[in-house]
This record gives structure tokens, sequence and C-alpha cells, in this order.
């Protein structure tokens, strides 16, 4: 009888939880164990565009981001797996509405396409951050989990640690990888996981307790973590498309899907 009470108990609050609407709880998917801050760097993302659109920042010409931009606020197992749409809800972007500003900035959306959201939908960018339904119990609301995200991100600057170690972006210079890292353990005593495509830093990640408190990332003791990264690596400058072609080749958003 107890047991179900409680079972009860716990249907309620998570239905209560995250967001709006919700529909349907996953209930295969245990507790996540820890937190990856992902952090993207647009310079090596931004190589890949081909389509331009006005809500992929890679196309914003001289306001285009040059730091580390925030990829996701990922809750990770301890195998290295992690849990993904515990709950299906409806995405709210009203209740974000006062934190526009600072997700465009630091959390901008680097493509055209639009990644489908919990709830099978695909809609606002931020929408995609299905993440975030599986915070519990950290995160009660989307709110929270944006703002949080944004807190973390700015309290833990991957790119100034980086700048002040004199890894600054550059599309001549290489880097190597061991000192990028050591320059991360200095700054918060932990060890970052870092991946890298064609040579270039693509995403470092920094990993948190579930109280924020830094720890290593899982992936960032074992040798599979730095494959796709060489000894020495690169940090390419941001390179903006060429305006006047951007403008005049720029689709919607729609024929950019
Ligand atoms: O790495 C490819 C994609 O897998 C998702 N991912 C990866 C590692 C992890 O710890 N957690 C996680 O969710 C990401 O999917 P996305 O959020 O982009 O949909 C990542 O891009």
């Amino acid at each position: 009888m107890a047991s179900r009470i409680c079972l009860l108990l716990l249907v309620v609050f998570l239905a209560g939880a995250f967001a709006g609407d919700v529909i349907e709880v996953n209930k295969s998917q245990r507790e996540f164990d820890y937190f990856a801050l992902s952090l993207q760097w647009p310079g090596t993302y931004c190589r890949g565009t081909r389509h331009c659109c006005s809500k992929n920042a890679c196309c914003r010409g001289s306001d285009a981001p040059t730091q580390f931009t925030i990829h996701g606020l990922w809750p990770d197992y301890n195998d290295g797996s992690w849990p993904s749409c515990c709950y299906r809800s409806d995405f709210n972007e009203k209740e974000i509405s006062t934190l526009m500003d600072g997700l465009e900035k630091y959390w901008p959306s680097l493509s055209c396409g639009s990644p489908s959201s919990c709830n099978g939908g695909k809609g606002s960018f931020w929408g995609h951050e299905k993440h975030g339904t599986c915070s519990s119990p950290v995160f009660h609301d989307e709110y929270n989990y944006f703002l949080t995200t944004l807190n973390i991100y700015l309290k833990y600057n991957v790119t100034d640690v980086l700048y002040q170690a004199g890894y600054a972006a550059s599309n001549s210079e290489k880097y190597p990888l061991g000192g990028i890292v050591t320059a991360i353990q200095n700054a918060f005593h932990i060890t970052p996981e870092v991946v890298c495509k064609k040579g270039a830093i693509d995403e470092i990640r920094i990993c948190f307790y579930k109280d924020f408190k830094p720890r290593d990332c899982v992936g960032s003791k074992e040798l599979t973590s730095r494959k796709s990264c060489p000894q020495y690596v690169s940090l390419p400058e941001y390179t903006p498309l060429d305006g006047e072609a951007m403008v005049l080749k720029m689709p919607t958003d729609r024929e950019a899907l």
C-alpha cells in the first residue's frame, strides 16, 4: 500500500515537473548521475555552413559568435550513456522570453535545421533541449533549466581561460591538446572532455555534480575521449560568409530545412 502511494506521488510530481502539459512519463529511464555542459566552437562548426537563414548564428556576419557557445546541458550517466525525453512536454517559449537575449547570444542555433522536440514536433530551436526533461529532480521547470545553464556557462568561461593561457583563435597556429586540457584543469580543477573535427577543436565539455560543483567528465580519463583529437589542434577563427552573396542566397527558414 505504502509503495503504491509513493508511486502515485512520484507520478503526480513528474506530471507537474518541467513544463506545461506533460503527456507521458518514460519510466524506463533512471535518474541521471551528473551534468555535462557541452560547448561548441563556432569557428569550427561554421566552416561547414552551406545554407543561411535568419536563426543561424553562423550567418550573422561580423556579429557572429567568436566565443564557445552552449550546445547543451546534458544529464548523463556514469557509464557514458544518457537519458533522453524522460517525459514528453509541450515546450513553451513564453516561459523563457526574458532569457531570449542571453540565449540568442550564448546559446544560438548554428544551423538552419529544426531538431525534433520530445513531443515529436519541430518548432523553436530551444524546444529541442529535450535534455531538460531528464533533469529532475534538479530542475522543475524550463525557466530554471535555461537560466542555470546560462549562469554556469558565464561562471566557467572556457574561452577566457584558454585565451589567458595563450590559446586564442587563429587560422595559422596549432596548439598542444595537452596544454589546452591543462589550462582548464588549472582553472577549474577538473578534466574536461575535448572533441575535434578535422584537427580542430569542435567541442569542450565540462562536467558538474548535481549541485553544480565541477567534476571530471566520464570520457575525460579514457583514451577514447580524445580519440578525435590529434596531439596538436587548431582553434579556427570565425570566417564570415560573404555578406553580399549571403543576402542574395539567403532562403527563408522553411526553404532551408
Ligand atoms: O554526440 C552526438 C549527440 O548525442 C547527444 N549526446 C551526446 C553525449 C551526451 O553525453 N549526451 C547527449 O545527449 C547530443 O544530442 P543533441 O543534444 O545535439 O540532440 C549530441 O549532439
